[in-house]
């Protein structure tokens, strides 16, 4: 079951420092970006004054063969204001994509790095969400929303200057309604901001229930709960529709009436003015510049509240980004920063070690063994005794909550990770291939393989006849988690993976999934040449498997209850020969009920 974490507040100077120096290398494209905007503004700023000039020099004064040199010059300046528009929206729209691939990697590299109990906590959707749709909202307000602000308030200082230089009187009339959009603007402020929060974290949820029911869309089918899925979906669509309306209804009310306020200042202008222009104190055309004017200074006054929805909305956002950005990667969990040497002898030894994913419930108890270099040790034992969990510490997926892990007498907790995670190759459980072709996945661990040397591993791991009997050979697509393949083919083309990564140590949790019995001998043979002069730990269920090994370690709730060769352990009639007939009789009804090797394949 995933949780959510809540994220903590971000206050605004630590949203614009941590996201302000992602413009910092594209400063010449902001500028740039900023400069057009200016340019933009200022061409559509000759507007009101060409009008006041048409109404006062053109219509007043009868000249009516001024009309042409007006228009031509009203065209010029809309023509103007259109090209360095496009060319804004050009530079804004590259600059813009620049610094959200940046975030994007960022989160992305951070997210890739913590370690695995994070995985285990977080619904995969939701941390799609914040990758794609928080990094968006974030770069909005850096891009659109830093050029948007600069323009606004240099346009409105402009017009300000303008207003100013044209009447006091009117312009201090027409100034009243700001403290009104003032309050208005810090009302909203902290009434949206958590309503964005819970917004930004439904749709988290949505998208996780999506990919949840979409990566199980065979169970949904066979069990046949497509109704309750919906039903389950529409109950979390319908709590994202009723964040998003509860942070609508805000802006609802906050923009009409701060448009409302800010036309009360055109009103006070005709109210004072009319009377000015009827008493010969200022010309009709003054009075209409004026107005014109008015409205290209309440427009960016207005723009304002878009431009503080989007902040709200992006602090929302960086809340959910900075609470993954600020956890401790992986890598700070090592100790060291020295490498293992070239050549590593696979020399694995576990000390007192104990471990739980959740405190105060153990998992492994007080574990300790001694693996010589190339020894094949088999670890058996009841389902939840923590064969999976003991090999997940010797990949550093995990680390122990007291004791130590020693690869060549090296305490693994010192070793940087990746120098680790190369000595040991894992073929897990549920063999896992990515979306791609099969050569993709083959040369996942070791991409600078050659061909010869990944065609000898497909055929160590007898996959080669199957591979090449399909039509596109190597280079079929194996589909999403390899669902194109059947469960003992991906397993050989994860053995050959393996193989290829030629690891010193090798862990190998072998799968429940029965196949038949030719395909199990296929696979046993992959698995020997796999473990061959590798120190292997063999999560076994095959009878044939487990006796084969150097030593078996029986695993009973956490702890090792038996130790010893398939002889010894036999001998002493304890947990192993249980779990040996159990298994056993197992195995013989399956051979009964299955056909086994010797029987015509061909037949079935
Ligand atoms: P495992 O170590 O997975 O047990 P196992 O590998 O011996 O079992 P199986 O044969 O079925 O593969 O689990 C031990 C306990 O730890 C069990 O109670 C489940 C729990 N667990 C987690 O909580 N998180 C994990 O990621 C894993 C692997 C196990
Ligand atoms: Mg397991």
């Amino acid at each position: 079951m995933t949780q959510y974490t809540t994220p903590r507040t971000v206050n605004v100077t630590e949203f614009m420092q941590r996201t302000l120096v992602y413009l910092k290398p594209y400063r010449i494209m902001a500028a740039a970006n900023m400069l057009l905007a200016m340019l933009t503004i200022s061409f559509y700023f000759m507007y009101p004054q060409i009008t006041q000039y048409i109404i006062d020099a053109v219509i007043a004064k009868r000249q009516e063969s001024m009309i042409i040199p007006a228009a031509v010059a009203l065209t010029g300046a809309f023509l103007l204001h259109a090209v360095s528009n496009a060319l804004r929206i050009a530079v804004n729209t590259r600059f813009g994509q620049k610094v959200i691939l940046d975030m994007r990697r960022d989160v992305y590299d951070h997210l890739l790095s913590l370690p695995t109990g994070f995985f285990d906590r977080h619904a995969s959707g939701d941390l799609m969400t914040r990758i794609i749709d928080d990094v968006a909202s974030v770069q909005r307000i850096l891009t659109d929303g830093v050029e948007r602000a600069l323009t606004t308030f240099m346009s409105i200082l402009a017009v300000l200057v303008i207003l100013l230089f044209k009447s006091y009187s009117l312009t201090a009339l027409a100034l009243l309604p700001l403290a009104v959009l003032t309050a208005g603007a810090l009302w909203y402020t902290f009434s949206a901001h958590p309503g964005y929060r819970s917004q930004r974290r439904e749709i988290g949820k949505l998208n996780a229930l999506i990919m949840d029911s979409l990566q199980g869309i065979r169970q949904i089918k066979a069990y046949g709960r497509e109704e309750f899925e919906s039903i389950r979906f529409s109950g979390q669509a319908e709590r994202l529709r009723q964040s998003t309306i509860k942070v609508m209804d805000i802006w609802a009310v906050y923009t009409p009436s701060m448009t409302f306020a800010g036309s009360l200042g055109t009103v006070l202008v005709l109210w004072a003015g009319t009377p000015m222009v009827m008493h010969g104190q200022l010309s009709l055309g003054e009075l209409v510049g004026f107005l014109f004017y008015l409205g290209l200074f309440y427009e960016p006054v207005g723009r304002i509240d878009g431009l503080n929805q989007m902040v709200q909305s992006a602090r929302a956002s960086s809340e959910r980004l900075f609470t993954i950005l600020d956890l401790d990667t992986e890598r700070k969990e090592s100790t060291g920063n020295t490498p293992f040497p070239e050549k590593v002898l696979g020399d694995v030894r576990y000390e007192s070690v104990s471990f739980g994913y959740k405190e105060g419930v153990p998992v492994l108890k007080n574990i300790s063994l001694h693996a010589a270099p190339g020894e094949k040790i088999a670890l058996a034992g009841s389902t939840g005794a923590g064969k999976t969990s003991m090999v997940n510490l010797l990949l550093a997926f995990y680390r122990p909550v007291s004791g130590k892990i020693f690869i060549d007498s090296r305490d693994i907790s010192s070793v940087p990770i990746h120098s680790l995670r190369k000595q040991i190759s894992l073929v897990s459980q549920e063999p896992f291939l990515f979306n791609g072709t099969i050569r993709d996945n083959l040369l996942y661990g070791q991409l600078e393989a050659s061909l010869e040397k990944m065609l000898a591993a497909a055929d160590a791991a007898n996959c080669s006849a199957f591979i090449e009997a399909l039509p596109e050979g190597y280079e079929t697509l194996v589909g999403e988690r390899g669902v194109m393949l059947s469960s003992g083919e991906k397993q050989r083309i994860s053995i050959a993976r393996a193989l290829l990564k030629d690891a010193p140590v090798i862990i190998l949790d072998e799968a429940t999934a029965s196949v038949d019995n030719a395909t199990e001998q296929l696979i046993q043979e992959a698995l020997d040449r796999l473990m061959k002069n590798r120190t292997s730990f063999v999560i076994a269920h095959r009878l044939n498997t487990i006796s084969n090994a150097d030593r078996i370690l029986v695993l009973h709730h956490g702890e090792i209850v038996e130790e010893g060769t398939h002889t010894e352990l036999l001998n002493k009639q304890g947990r192993y020969t249980r779990f040996w007939m159990i298994r056993n009789e197992q195995e013989r009804v399956a051979t009964q009920v299955w056909p086994n090797e010797t029987m015509d394949k061909e037949a079935f």
